[in-house]
């Protein structure tokens, strides 16, 4: 946080000073989680091969997301920004649509 000194006041009075804060500019995005959806037809395999190509995990972190999904219905593929997570919600289910597999992907705001 920076400060600005200004010297005000003039016509010979007394020096007064006015202590002008200097807002911070950086804002923080809005955050957003990427979720699958369990459901029964969609094949492990599938979904471990759609969190490898589209959230960058390796074959043991993908089958961990897969069986806790489908163990307890939904799970996190990652956190981003709007448009980066509205862009994987499309990719995947997309993906999902051309191979005949009823897999579901949401964004919720963190
Ligand atoms: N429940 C599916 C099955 O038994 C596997 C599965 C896991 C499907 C995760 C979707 O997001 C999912 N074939």
């Amino acid at each position: 946080m920076g400060n600005d000194e200004n010297r005000t006041g003039g016509s010979g009075g007394p020096a007064t000073s006015v202590i002008a804060k200097v807002k911070p500019k950086t804002k923080r995005p809005n955050l957003y989680r990427v979720l699958i959806l369990n459901d029964d037809y969609t094949p492990m395999e599938f979904v471990v091969h759609v969190l490898e190509k589209f959230f960058q995990k390796d074959v043991e972190a993908a089958t961990k997301i897969m069986l806790h999904v489908h163990h307890h219905g939904i799970g996190e593929c990652g956190i981003f920004t709007y448009e980066i997570a509205e862009t994987k919600v499309t990719q995947v289910m997309d993906f999902a649509r051309k191979h005949q597999h009823p897999l579901q992907c949401v964004m919720e705001k963190k």
